[in-house]
């Protein structure tokens, strides 16, 4: 009884809240007149990337990273730690993608392929000041530089826009695709795959970045968009080994309920299986680097049927539970967006920072302890610099993740050591054949 009372009070807090920060909820379309292609940030031409930071200013300026951060903190316990995790966050990618075109019909949500530098993402061009910056600064953790520089938020409290790497310069290692590879390999169920990609590879990414980005509001940060682009990725991935997967989900919600297809997910109030295929109804994209879903998907072509049926009656979409949130309509005038200084005009990439090769090594890191400070001048000599200096230096595989944060925030502790021994194993055959110089897959 008590806890029955709990959520009710919980739903009327949140509907305060989101009143301060709605934004739109368009409803997806029901069949897809064209198919767009999600690409790697990095192959996207300067004028494709210029337009991209143009939208998601504009996002900025209209409030709606309020709404994303606000939204999934809210109801961060049902989609986290349990089997919801890749449905819902594709839905919400594709949510935002909807916003994105609202403003710009051609733009499409780039993914940030971080296993390019898991092992020193010190040199990535995605966290440079070309594309979406680094580091806060010291003090206050503000980001300023990149497409973000000088950004505020609303919330959850009015702040600039935060990160804080892990050790200090340095967010630490990430997962090499190798590892991810195992799992997919491995994974025989998408339980089990959900969760080793989310206590593994996709946590690594939030706490290493830190600030606003290893909390429940990390939304209001696009590159949480680009960051889940990239697990939304490696789901499908792991989905077209199977066709099965593109019409099948097993496992649990956060109330212990066991999931199918036609379960419902929290806020959308759509079922799951609307999600599985990434070019059906609604989504009508594929990935750059994967075979398009079969065509022929029988679950698909039922909701198609629905989502009609759905829109010429114009009943209000499902929700479960009773959704705290509701589509603004119409949109509100954004609130004020507290900035440090003047918006930034887009800058000039320069090409120079877009170059692997490019050694970024300030050599002086500024976290706590010796080893840490040792750890992080390995981070920032980078692939090609160790390269150049032809001799071998050991890849640092990314340290375990807190069990206190790990806890906090809907991780499973014990999934979460299984995947630092595998990716531990990856990351020692990797610097074995590299020592061996017998380069294999990375
Ligand atoms: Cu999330």
């Amino acid at each position: 009884m008590l806890k029955y009372v709990c959520a009710v009070v919980a739903v009327a807090i949140v509907g305060e809240v989101v009143a301060k920060s709605t934004f739109p909820m368009p409803r997806l379309a029901t069949s897809c007149t064209t198919t767009v292609v999600r690409r790697d940030i990095v192959s996207l031409s300067q004028a494709e990337q210029q337009r991209f930071v143009r939208v998601v200013r504009e996002m900025h300026r209209r409030g709606w990273m309020d709404g994303f951060g606000s939204m999934h903190d809210h109801i961060s316990h049902q989609i986290h730690g349990n089997d919801q995790f890749f449905a819902w966050h594709r839905r919400f990618l594709r949510h935002f993608e909807t916003l994105m075109q609202e403003i710009d019909p051609d733009v499409v949500l780039p993914y940030w392929n971080w296993g390019t530098y898991w092992q020193n993402p010190f040199v990535d061009p995605v966290l440079s000041s070309t594309l979406f910056g680094g580091n806060g600064r010291s003090g206050d953790n503000c980001v300023t530089d990149g497409a973000e520089a000088r950004w505020g938020r609303n919330y959850p409290t009015r702040n600039c826009l935060t990160r804080k790497f892990r050790y200090g310069a340095s967010t630490g290692s990430f997962w090499p695709m190798r590892a991810v590879r195992d799992v997919m390999s491995s994974a025989k169920t998408h339980a089990q795959f959900r969760s080793r990609i989310e206590n593994g590879a996709h946590g690594i990414v939030h706490l290493g970045l830190g600030g606003d980005f290893e909390t429940m509001w990390a939304p209001v940060d696009v590159l949480f968009f680009l960051h889940h682009a990239m697990i939304d990725k490696i789901w499908a991935e792991w989905q077209s080994r199977d066709p099965q997967r593109f019409e099948h989900v097993d496992g649990y919600d956060y109330a212990r309920q066991a999931i199918t297809a036609d379960s419902i997910m929290p806020f959308y109030g759509e079922d799951i299986g609307s999600t599985l295929a990434t070019n059906g109804p609604g989504y009508c994209y594929v990935y750059d680097d994967l075979p398009a879903p079969p065509a022929s998907l029988k679950r698909a072509k039922v909701l198609m049927a629905m989502n009609a049926a759905a829109n010429a009656t114009g009943s209000a979409p499902r929700r479960h539970p009773p959704g705290p949130f509701e589509p603004a309509a119409p949109a509100p005038a954004p609130g004020p967006v507290p900035t440090l200084a003047e918006p930034e005009q887009p800058e000039q990439p320069d090409p120079e920072q877009l170059d692997p090769a490019a050694d970024q090594d300030d050599g002086d890191g500024d976290g706590d302890g010796a080893s840490e400070k040792a750890a992080m001048r390995l981070y920032a000599k980078g692939r090609d610099a160790v390269q150049a200096e032809a001799k071998i230096v050991d890849f640092a595989p990314p340290q375990p993740m807190d069990a206190g944060w790990l806890r906090q925030r809907h991780y499973d502790v014990d999934e979460a050591m299984r995947m630092q021994q595998l990716v531990d194993g990856v990351v020692a055959q990797i610097n074995a054949e590299r020592r061996q110089n017998t380069p294999g897959p990375q």
